[in-house]
């Protein structure tokens, strides 16, 4: 392995189209750093030996005024920082701007799970699927706090807000699949915000459109919906109780009453899920108000086969 190999392979891997610029802007940054570093590092520790206070000093008058100094350490700072100016802003525009051919995809991030949308909605995924070697503009909101898509292999990352839409670019240029991260501070479960971009070739994307087309299973919406962030299919408890044999059982309530986890109930806890909360968990569960029907109904028979 040469040297240059060696630092590339301290970056990820370079995946997309825009990923070699900005490489380049955090290497010329990095490598003016190494410069001077290496010059003012040993500089100041031998000046600090060789003047330092032996004795008592007389006093002497110091230097006053050099004009080829005052120039020169003013001209090539200003040049260089223009320099990264420009790498810099040119990078900016190119990664700001989408080109206007662009395929859209929705991104819906909230406490603690990714919702990918695609072809005006029909199809909705818990992973990033795109074809190979086309621009992809992915339109991104939030429906709580503030995250932040982060795919390291394509160098781009940007915040989803609530209520305004964000949006960045990439063309991806290698088939595989890498790793997409929240990279906003967003509570307890924030390190679980990982999910996969998965690259594949334009044939397969159409395949994988066509195969999540239509309605979705409670399975399905259970990780789509977010409600894999706070409960858990396999008994152990999470921010939530989990779902595993709850349906048809009597549920304990905080009031101290209880009731019997049937479709009305189940209902109930989604659309409005601090009429009835569970005894020993907070009062913790966003209300899916807007939750359609057969949405609903998905959940509920999707329970009913957690025994
Ligand atoms: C931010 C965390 C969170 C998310 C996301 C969440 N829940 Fe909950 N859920 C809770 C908590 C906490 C409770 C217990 C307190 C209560 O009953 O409100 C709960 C209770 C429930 C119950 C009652 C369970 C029982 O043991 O009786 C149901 C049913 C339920 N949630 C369904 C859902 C569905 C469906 C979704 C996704 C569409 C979802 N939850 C998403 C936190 C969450
Ligand atoms: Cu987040």
């Amino acid at each position: 392995m040469n040297f240059n190999m060696l630092l590339m392979s301290l970056l990820p891997k370079q995946a997309s189209t825009g990923a070699a610029e900005s490489d380049f802007a955090f290497w010329v940054v990095f490598w003016i750093c190494v410069f001077f570093g290496l010059i003012i590092i040993p500089a100041t520790i031998y000046f600090a030996i060789r003047y330092r206070k032996k004795g008592k000093p007389g006093l002497t008058n110091g230097p006053t005024h050099s004009t080829f100094l005052e120039f020169f350490w003013t001209a090539v700072p200003t040049l260089m920082i223009f320099f990264i100016f420009v790498i810099g802003f040119v990078g900016f525009m190119d990664f700001y701007v989408a080109p206007s051919d662009a395929e859209e995809i929705r991104v819906t991030g909230r406490q603690w799970s990714w919702t990918f949308s695609y072809a005006n909605g029909s199809v909705e995924y818990s992973e990033l699927t795109v074809p190979i070697g086309r621009p992809i503009k992915l339109v991104m909101s939030s429906e709580d706090v503030i995250h932040s898509v982060y795919i390291p292999v394509f160098r781009v990352k940007m915040d989803t807000v609530p209520n305004r839409y964000s949006s960045l670019w990439f063309e991806a240029t290698e088939i595989g699949s890498y790793d997409l991260y929240c990279t906003e501070y967003c509570g307890d479960a924030h390190s679980r915000m990982v999910t996969k971009v998965n690259v594949v070739s334009e044939e397969d994307y159409q395949k994988f459109l066509k195969d999540n087309q239509g309605e979705k299973s409670g399975e399905q919406l259970y990780t789509l919906r977010g409600c894999v962030a706070c409960h858990s299919l396999d008994g152990s408890p999470k921010i939530g109780p989990s779902w595993k044999g709850i349906y048809g059982t009597e549920r304990p309530l905080a009031n101290g009453s209880s009731v019997i986890a049937d479709d009305n109930y189940i209902k109930q806890s989604i659309i409005d899920p601090n009429s009835q909360v569970v005894k020993g968990y907070p009062a913790a569960m966003p209300a899916y108000v807007d939750m359609p029907e057969e949405e609903i109904n998905a959940i509920i028979d999707f329970m009913k086969e957690l025994k």
